[in-house]
């Protein structure tokens, strides 16, 4: 399953070099979703101040990831790491229906659209643990994320499972599409 993974990552992101931040809420699966998809890689944890930052490089991509969410004094932090992005996955836990939780996952992904350096760059929701019964569907994902009133950014919601694996190649997939379109709307990625 992972080397299917790795393959079909570097065929959908090709030979240039991208850089795609994963974040979202503690626990909505992201660390489970990367060792899913970097099975044979070596998944660094780097040393920052303040939080975990979870590094992953498979050929000439990167993904960076992280937790985010409540703590305000740590914002300033994270926009370092959203420098030189291609994309921006959001990853909710499907099965959460907590109403507060919602509205902290919609408040982190706020924050996160708002950074100058994630300006217009392709957003894709995991809507994840979807092997859960009772998870949201990705309907209910884009009303609460509030995704409709996006402006000037590629988005889409997809439906996955980071235990089964079911639904990341598909997400993985659309955003390379989207990753080169905005290459080539906003000028060639060297
Ligand atoms: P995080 O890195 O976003 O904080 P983790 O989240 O990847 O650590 O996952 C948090 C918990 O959710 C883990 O369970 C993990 O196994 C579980 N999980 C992640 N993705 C899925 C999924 O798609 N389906 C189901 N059913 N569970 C999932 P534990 O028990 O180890 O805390
Ligand atoms: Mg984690």
């Amino acid at each position: 399953m992972g080397v299917f993974f790795s393959k079909v990552i570097s065929r959908l992101f090709g030979k240039k070099s991208a850089r795609i931040v994963m974040v979202g809420l503690d626990a909505a699966g992201k660390t489970t979703i990367l060792h899913k998809l970097a099975y044979n890689e070596n998944i660094e944890t780097v040393p920052t101040i303040g939080f975990t930052l979870q590094q992953v490089t498979q050929g000439k991509l990167q993904f960076d990831v992280w937790d985010i969410g409540g703590q305000e004094e740590l914002r300033h932090l994270w926009k370092h790491y959203y420098r030189n992005s291609d994309a921006l996955v959001f990853v909710v836990d499907s099965a959460d229906t907590q109403v507060a939780r919602k509205s902290e996952a919609k408040i982190a992904l706020e924050g996160a659209l708002q950074s100058e350096d994630l300006k217009g760059v392709p957003l894709l929701v995991l809507a994840n643990k979807q092997d859960l019964t009772g998870a949201m569907k990705k309907e209910v994902i884009a009303e609460f994320l509030g995704l409709s009133l996006l402006q000037d950014r590629q988005w889409f919601v997809q439906e996955c499972s980071a235990v089964t694996g079911k639904g990341l190649v598909d997400g993985l997939q659309w955003l390379s599409d989207a990753v080169q379109t905005n290459w080539t709307q906003n000028g060639q990625k060297k």
